[in-house]
């Protein structure tokens, strides 16, 4: 209960009279203000965290003016919501961002000149939080830019994870993974929010029996209980609204009895308490095999739980019926890592609320919606029948119910017994186990993939049947980034001259680009292209040389590939094409060489051998390179430490060449890819993921196609591909393969790269070596247009006008369209 005082205040912040001002006075006076009464320093003793601390709090202040005024007219319209649920998010250092949305650079860059401070080095001074693996968690965050710049009323729920993905340090040539204490200098963006708290209950049995009324009634009796309290982080939109990320952190609940004086209980009940803080500590890296892991499946119902409970409670506080539930909110899962959340649901309704089966069910289909992220089989979310009726009892009778019930509708529509033992819920094959992705399908009303190809392939191969039952449910939505950080932000000089051509509505509509189009062939503008470039580039050749000790000259052609490293998406395919320049040099052959520094960046996931191994690849190739007279002056070749959000932000702007390469259907659509684009780069690519859609976009002209497509991949492996006759069949490949164990690579330690070679002549599960020769070839045509600078920037130019359909507000324009029914609802002030 808030009494007058404070009403009057909200309505004074409302005619204008004391709000947080935006003026280079308002922001000095509040920064002084914070540095010394919330963090009590005098000048003497501040440190630059200090700064960087007084600094935030100053600017969230602001953005948590934006966000409860965002909320008051959401509240006023009765719109519907949406709920993102995501285990992972990636939305990088939010200082720089917040400034550009708060359109407030310049006065808070001028504040700290006057006071003899710079910007720069505060925003350098942010520690990201890394709670996500790579494109699922960014693409997240870009979402959530979005949402609150089209003005969707919507909350994004997720896990504070005390630390976040790995980091990565290089030593002797191998990554090494340290802790990520992210959490170290505190976090001054977020809002703790000790009344926002609920219970998840873990384990136990289930009682089953009618009640008075005559009703079945179950009854779950836990064997533990977890509290999870909500810490709020506003989310800006451009020029308009604020949004909320509310993460859940896992605690012990008040229950333990402390004040029992008996030693031995009392530090048992601390250690119960530790142990229930555990469930937050720790993001687990992907591509790992995660379904023993009985502390993954925790995380994912307790954030899940702790949303829907949350949910429920704003809706019902607000005097609405369980009934219309479906009405208020959409929740979008992000990938099936949520997904217990259709069986929660469920529990909610029918167990808690008292709700028929029928009724919960028809609400619940109504509410999710869901978006898968990958073909690939082994990342296919399963969880043991028998893990999870040891942790969730009630949710597994749940899902057999949910489970018979449609079985039970595919006999009627005369189902074959095969096609239903292909769909059921239930893998019997082997372990019996839930089968994630038929959840979440079954459970939704619509499904989508993430690009025309993968929603494609989706509904031809991993859930074909289903399909088949519910064409209507599936759809596609295309990914898109953000381009206020991924440009506006991240690169300046680009956004300060394109601006100076058509203005600044780019920001709110990225397809107003195609007006660049005109000047693609100026040659005025090209020169003002490339010099924009050519600073990009200097600036993250200091940031090589800090980071790695290399130089490197950035009027060289700078090739890079970054993101996850895995087989399928061939980071060792560029170097086989490194190696080939390397002995091509060595030979005296350097006609047709455009000198070239290869950057590459990204984690390997700990578990995964064959990854880290061509992350030692890279740095052995780079060593004997970098230090090779004779051919360093062709090519260089940098490893970066590392990669993440802010890091990316450096890479994207200073790139000319964007490699994405997978083998045709593995990357479900790539956003790497469209942030290089929208920096100037051009891509060298597959016929894969959302590269198809760039390429249809830019022009076949502007776009280097190389390797096989989709079914070409599939005939090649039909008629029994065997790599070993490439390897005999082409010389250049073989010599290249054969260098894989000389000793001039391994420094005499000739076994070093033996898995990769035999990896690779035994199966070569992703076809390097038949796409290797086309492959080779469109890099001379690249070599070729690197010299013609003319035509390099007219190129360069033509990508950037044609990247308006990914911006990731089309995508969450195409989200309200296809699949949640809602209307933006654009608040500028
Ligand atoms: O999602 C990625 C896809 O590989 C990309 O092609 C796509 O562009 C992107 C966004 O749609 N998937 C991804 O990043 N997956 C994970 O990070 C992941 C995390 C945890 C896990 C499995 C996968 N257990």
């Amino acid at each position: 209960k808030h009494n007058r005082s404070i009403e009057s205040y909200f309505e004074s912040l409302g005619t204008g009279a004391g709000e947080v001002g935006l003026s280079k006075e308002d922001i000095t006076k509040d920064f002084l203000h914070k540095l010394f009464y919330h963090l009590g320093r005098v000048p003497a003793l501040t440190t630059s965290n200090d700064i960087y601390t007084a600094m935030a709090l100053t600017i969230r202040d602001r953005a948590l003016r934006k966000f409860v005024r965002s909320i008051e007219k959401f509240t006023q319209q009765d719109a519907r919501g949406i709920a993102y649920f995501s285990a992972e998010y990636l939305p990088g250092p939010h200082l720089g961002n917040n400034l550009l949305n708060l359109e407030i650079v310049d006065e808070t860059k001028a504040a700290l000149t006057e006071l003899g401070l710079d910007l720069d080095e505060l925003l350098d001074e942010e520690e990201e939080p890394g709670l996500g693996n790579g494109g699922l968690g960014r693409l997240a965050s870009c979402f959530m830019d979005s949402l609150a710049t089209l003005g969707i009323p919507s909350i994004a729920y997720g896990i504070r994870y005390e630390f976040g993905i790995f980091k990565q340090e290089i030593r002797e040539g191998w990554q090494m993974e340290t802790t990520d204490k992210w959490l170290h200098n505190g976090n001054p963006w977020e809002v703790m929010r000790p009344e926002i708290s609920y219970v998840v209950k873990f384990g136990g049995r289930t009682e089953h029996s009618t009640n008075g009324q005559n009703r079945y009634q179950v009854d779950w009796l836990p064997e533990s209980e977890i509290k999870g309290t909500a810490y709020d982080t506003p989310i800006l939109g451009y020029q308009s609204n604020g949004i909320i990320m509310r993460l859940w952190k896992a605690e012990a609940v008040e229950s333990f009895d402390f004040s029992v004086y008996n030693m031995g209980d009392y530090y048992r009940a601390v250690e119960k308490k530790l142990r229930s803080e555990n469930i937050t500590k720790v993001l687990y890296p992907n591509d790992e095999n995660l379904s023993g892991k009985e502390l993954r499946l925790k995380q994912q119902y307790f954030f899940v739980s702790c949303s829907l409970q949350d949910m429920i409670n704003l809706h019902t506080t607000q005097g609405r019926e369980l009934k219309n539930f479906h009405e208020k909110f959409a929740i979008q899962l992000n990938d099936t890592h949520p997904s217990i959340a259709v069986a929660e649901l469920m529990r909610l309704f029918v167990d808690e609320h008292e709700m028929e089966w029928d009724e919960a069910w028809d609400i619940t289909r109504n509410t999710f919606a869901y978006t898968n992220h990958t073909l690939l089989p082994e990342a296919l979310e399963k969880w043991a029948v028998s893990l999870l009726g040891r942790i969730l009892p009630r949710h597994l009778e749940i899902i057999y119910e949910i489970n018979s019930r449609f079985l039970e509708e595919l006999r009627d529509k005369g189902f074959s017994g095969d096609q239903i033992a292909r769909m059921s819920l239930i893998d019997e094959n082997g372990e019996p186990s839930v089968r994630m992705a038929h959840l979440a399908t079954v459970g939704s009303f619509k499904v989508n993939g993430v690009s025309e190809l993968h929603s494609r392939l989706l509904k031809s191969q991993v859930l074909n049947d289903f399909a088949g039952l519910w064409p209507q449910k599936f759809t596609n939505v295309t990914n898109g980034v953000t381009h206020r950080r991924f440009l506006a932000m991240s690169n300046p000089g680009l956004a300060n001259l394109i601006s100076e051509k058509i203005g600044e509505g780019w920001l709110t509509d990225l397809t107003s680009f195609k007006e660049l189009e005109k000047l693609a062939e100026n040659e005025d503008f090209q020169k003002r292209w490339r010099e924009v470039k050519l600073q990009n580039k200097q600036a993250l050749t200091q940031f090589i040389k800090e980071q790695t000790g290399v130089t490197v000259d950035p009027e060289m052609l700078f090739d890079v590939q970054v993101k996850r490293i895995h087989e399928y998406k061939r980071q060792h395919l560029m170097v086989l094409h490194i190696i080939d320049l390397y002995l091509r040099i060595k030979d005296g052959k350097t006609e047709n060489i455009a000198a070239s520094t290869f950057i590459f960046a990204g984690k390997a996931a700990p578990g995964y051998f064959l990854a880290k191994l061509i992350i030692r690849l890279i740095t052995a190739v780079a060593e004997l390179v970098n230090e090779d007279e004779e051919v360093n002056r062709f090519i260089k070749v940098v490893f970066l430490p590392n990669f993440n959000v802010k890091q990316a932000q450096r890479i994207y702007p200073a790139a000319d060449l964007s490699e994405q390469i997978s083998m045709a259907g593995k990357e479900a659509s790539g956003t790497g890819n469209m942030k290089f684009a929208l920096n100037g780069a051009l891509t060298i690519g597959t016929l894969d993921g959302a590269n198809v859609e760039i390429r249809e976009e830019v022009g076949e002209e502007n776009f280097f196609l190389f390797g096989q497509t989709t079914e070409e991949i599939q005939q090649t492996r039909n008629e029994g591909y065997r790599p070993y006759q490439y390897y005999e069949e082409n010389p250049k490949l073989k010599k290249v393969l054969d260098f894989l164990s000389s000793e001039e690579l391994t420094k005499g330690d000739t076994e070093l790269f033996k898995p990769l070679y035999h990896n690779l002549l035994q199966q070569d599960p992703y076809q390097l070596l038949k796409d290797f020769d086309s492959y080779c070839s469109k890099k001379e045509e690249v070599f070729k247009l690197w010299n013609d600078k003319k035509e390099w920037t007219k190129k360069s130019i033509l990508n950037v006008a044609r990247m308006g359909k990914f911006s990731s507000d089309r995508s969450i324009r195409d989200y309200c369209e296809k699949i949640w029914n809602v209307k933006p609802v654009k608040l500028k002030e």
